[in-house]
C-alpha cells in the first residue's frame, strides 16, 4: 500500500440536519431562516427545491445507516437543529426531537460509527432572527441554553461535539456579499455577528466543560490558504490581509484565545470594531477548543490592489487586495472552485507549526457535480471516477502531512449521501450514495462509496 494512515483514522463523511431530515415543519418544528426564505422567495433556490425536499433522513435514517456501513464508515458528523429541538428558540426542548437525535446517535453507535455532533450549520431559528439573529446578545444567551440542553441530553453518548460549522459562512452569507438572507451588506454588522457567533462558541465551550458530558469539544473551520500572484512584497501583503480577514479571524480566537493584532487594528483604524463587553476577551482566552475540524475546498490566490476604492466607498475586505485568477489553474467547471490538492498539506504544516500542533482532522471535503446520471454503468450505478481522482489526490497530500507530523485524525468526505446544498439546491452532487429524486428518493451507492469503503478497510490505498 503506498499511503497506509495511522491506526484508529476517522474515516466517514459530514452532513447536517438542515441539508438532510428534512420533516421541515413536522413533529414540532419551527422554521429557520431557510423555511422562512424559501417561503417568500422560492424563485432563489436552484429549481425552486426548498429545505422540506431534502433527502428525509429524518425518516429513513436507519437504512442510511445501513449504508454508511456499506460505505466504510467509522464516524459520521451531523448537526442537530436547534428549530427542532428548541422550537422556539429558548425554553421548551421538544420531545420528538429528542427522540429522534437519540435514536440517530443510538443507531450509529449500535452500527459502530462515532457520531461527531455540530450544534449549528448556518440554521437560524426564524423566532431568533427576529430578535436580531447574531447581532444580538440576547440570542447568543439563547444559543448557550441550547448548547446545553444538547450536552444535558445527549453527552452521556457523544464524545466530538462542534460547536459551529464554518462559522464565517453566515457572516459572509448573509451580512457582506448579499448571499443568503437576511441579505445585508454591512461590513460592521458583519463584524458583530462575527464577534458574537465566538463569544457564543467560547460560552458553549465553557460550558461544556462545566457539564459531565464525555469527550471533546471543537469548531469546525472552512480553511482557505491564501497564495499571492507573486513573491513581491505588495501581493504577499495583499495575501497576509486576506488570511488575517478569511483564515486567522476565527482560527486565533478559538485556539489561541485571541484575535489577530494586526486585524483588530486595521479595524480600529477604520472605526469597524465591534462594540467588545467586559467579560468577552476572557471567555474567548480561557476557552480554547480541543479539537479542530477543518473544511477544505479551494484557495484563495489574492494580489495587490491596483486601483483603490473611493474614500467614501462603505468597507469590504476587499478594499484592501484583489482576487487573483491564477494562469493555468483547475476547476471544478459545476461549482466553479479550484481544484489545489497540495492546499490541504500546507494547512496542515501551518497548524503544526504556528498553532501548537493542535489535534484536527479534515472535516469536508469533496466534489460538486452537475448530471451525474450520465454516468450510470449497467448495473445502475454511477460510476464517479472524478470523485474518487479527487479524494485520492487530496490525501496523498494528508498523508505527506501526518508524515511530516501534523496532527491529522481522520478525513470526512462532504458527503454521505446526495443532499440539499442551500440556494443550489440539488443542482450539484457530493454524495457517496446516489439520491434519486425522481424515483421516491431511492438510495444508490456509487462507485466512490463502493470504493471508499475499501480505503477505509485497508486504512489506506
Ligand atoms: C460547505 C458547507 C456544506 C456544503 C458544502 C458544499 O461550505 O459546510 O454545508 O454545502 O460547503 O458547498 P455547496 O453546497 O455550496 O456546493
Amino acid at each position: 500500500m503506498d499511503y497506509p494512515f495511522p491506526e484508529k483514522f476517522w474515516w466517514g463523511s459530514a452532513a447536517s440536519g438542515p441539508q438532510t431530515e428534512g420533516a421541515a415543519l413536522m413533529d414540532g418544528r419551527k422554521q429557520s431562516i431557510w423555511d422562512y426564505w424559501y417561503s417568500i422567495e422560492p424563485e432563489s433556490f436552484h429549481n425552486g427545491v426548498g429545505p422540506e425536499q431534502t433527502s428525509d433522513f429524518y425518516h429513513r435514517f436507519k437504512d442510511d445507516i445501513q449504508l454508511m456501513k456499506e460505505t466504510g464508515h467509522n464516524s459520521f458528523r451531523t448537526s442537530i437543529q436547534w428549530s427542532r429541538l428548541i422550537p422556539d428558540g429558548t425554553g421548551q426542548v421538544n420531545e420528538k426531537a429528542v427522540d429522534f437525535y437519540n435514536q440517530v446517535i443510538d443507531e450509529l453507535l449500535a452500527n459502530d460509527i462515532e457520531p461527531f455532533i455540530n450544534l449549528y450549520h448556518f440554521d437560524m431559528p426564524m423566532c431568533m432572527q427576529e430578535k436580531g439573529g447574531w447581532e444580538s446578545r440576547e440570542v447568543i444567551d439563547a444559543y448557550v441554553q441550547y448548547a446545553k440542553a444538547c450536552f444535558r441530553l445527549f453527552g452521556d453518548r457523544v464524545k466530538y461535539w462542534f460547536t459551529f460549522n464554518e462559522p464565517i459562512v453566515p457572516v459572509e452569507a448573509s451580512y457582506l456579499y448579499n448571499l443568503h438572507y437576511p441579505h445585508i451588506v454591512d461590513f460592521k454588522r458583519a463584524a458583530v455577528v462575527a464577534h458574537h457567533t465566538i463569544v457564543a462558541h467560547a460560552r458553549a465551550v465553557e460550558a461544556f466543560k462545566e457539564s459531565n458530558a464525555l469527550g471533546q469539544i471543537g469548531i469546525i473551520l472552512n480553511l482557505t490558504p491564501s497564495y499571492p500572484r507573486s513573491e513581491d512584497k505588495e501581493d504577499r501583503a495583499a495575501a497576509h490581509i486576506a488570511d488575517l480577514f478569511f483564515n486567522r479571524s476565527f482560527l486565533d480566537p478559538v485556539t489561541k484565545g485571541e484575535y489577530p493584532l494586526e486585524l483588530v487594528d486595521i479595524l480600529a483604524e477604520k472605526e469597524l470594531l465591534p462594540i467588545v463587553e467586559a467579560d468577552d476577551l476572557e471567555v474567548i482566552s480561557n476557552n480554547p477548543i480541543d479539537l479542530l475540524g477543518v473544511n477544505y475546498y479551494q484557495p484563495r490566490r489574492v494580489k495587490a490592489k491596483e486601483n483603490p476604492e473611493p474614500d467614501n466607498a462603505p468597507f469590504m475586505p476587499e478594499h484592501l487586495f484583489d482576487s487573483y485568477i491564477m494562469p493555468g489553474r483547475r476547476i471544478n467547471p459545476h461549482r466553479g472552485w479550484e481544484i489545489a490538492e497540495e492546499a490541504v498539506y500546507d494547512i496542515m504544516i501551518d497548524l503544526r507549526d504556528h498553532y501548537r500542533n493542535i489535534p484536527f482532522f479534515i472535516s469536508e471535503n469533496g466534489m460538486g457535480v452537475e448530471g451525474e446520471e450520465k454516468f450510470r454503468n449497467e448495473e445502475g450505478y454511477i460510476e464517479d471516477e472524478y470523485r474518487i481522482e479527487f479524494v485520492k489526490e487530496h490525501l496523498k497530500w494528508v498523508h505527506k502531512g501526518i508524515q511530516e507530523g501534523a496532527n491529522c485524525l481522520g478525513y470526512h468526505i462532504w458527503t454521505f449521501m446526495d443532499n440539499w446544498s442551500w440556494a443550489n439546491a440539488y443542482k450539484n452532487r457530493y454524495g457517496l450514495v446516489e439520491v434519486d429524486l425522481k424515483n421516491g428518493r431511492n438510495r444508490t451507492v456509487k462507485k466512490s462509496g463502493k470504493w471508499y469503503k475499501l480505503l477505509a478497510e485497508n486504512n489506506g490505498f
